[in-house]
């Protein structure tokens, strides 16, 4: 009995000396070995203020910076990082989306599937300035690395969000308590209401779609006059602040 417990306890014991070496092995490969902060893949996101994200969006290895003035994603703009640790000038997601005239576009970035990459939600849509909502011209998710010409990604999916009425905005929310960022999606509904939807992440990638239980746990119903609260700490929550 005793030799058989030694055993089982002797295993995890030498399973955990063994992923402390590999830790530090890993540590010791992380090493820049040419530049400082801009060695690949060494720094994970972290926020320069509450509205603005430092993270590799592009998959380059450098942390570029992602702004998102309101926290609702309408105005995010990104400034591509350089290797001598400036960045290049602020671009529009919206123009980098393709957004046509009469379009609104819509954005929220966060590593969604907690892989270590920054992802994208997007939305655009033209509104239809009337009782009827519009719905989506594109509305996807694209887990990262992103393309930096268009944030474009090989392996986009179509999100339901915008199938049910015009997104007017988008935040990152901590709504249940995993590592996997979630999403709170503003929308007009139509006849004068206005709605906070969720979407949960999956813990194997990607956006779930719309699910009734969890809209009603976690979202909230107002009316275009006064608009559910959209929720301002999803960075925060997920991101420390950068040292
Ligand atoms: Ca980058
Ligand atoms: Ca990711």
């Amino acid at each position: 009995m005793l030799r058989t417990r030694s055993r089982w306890i002797a295993a995890p014991l030498a399973a955990a000396a063994l992923s402390l070496c590999y830790a530090g092995y890993q540590a010791g490969a992380a090493e820049p070995a040419d530049s400082g902060k801009a060695a690949a893949g060494a720094s994970a996101p972290c926020l320069a203020d509450a509205t603005t994200l430092l993270g590799d969006l592009d998959g380059d290895g450098i942390q570029d910076r992602i702004s998102n003035p309101g926290h609702d994603g309408t105005k995010m703009t990104v400034e591509w990082g350089k290797k001598d640790g400036t960045f290049g000038e602020k671009v529009a997601v919206k123009d980098l989306l393709g957004t046509k005239k009469g379009e609104e576009a819509t954005a929220a970035v966060a590593d969604f599937d907690n892989d270590g990459t920054l992802d994208l939600v997007v939305n655009i849509v033209e509104p239809s300035g009337g009782d009827d909502p519009s719905t989506a011209r594109l509305a996807e998710y694209r887990p990262g690395p992103l393309n930096r010409a268009d944030l474009s990604s090989p392996d986009a999916t179509h999100s339901d969000i915008g199938d049910m009425g015009e997104v007017q905005g988008l935040s990152v929310a901590r709504y249940n308590d995993d590592a996997y960022p979630d999403l709170a999606v503003l929308n007009n509904a139509g006849d004068g209401v206005t709605d906070r939807d969720v979407r949960l992440s999956k813990p194997d990638g990607g956006l779930a779609g719309f699910d009734r239980e969890q809209n009603n746990k976690y979202g909230e119903t107002g009316t275009w006059a006064e608009p559910p609260a959209m929720p301002t700490d999803g960075w925060a929550s997920f991101y420390k602040g950068c040292s």
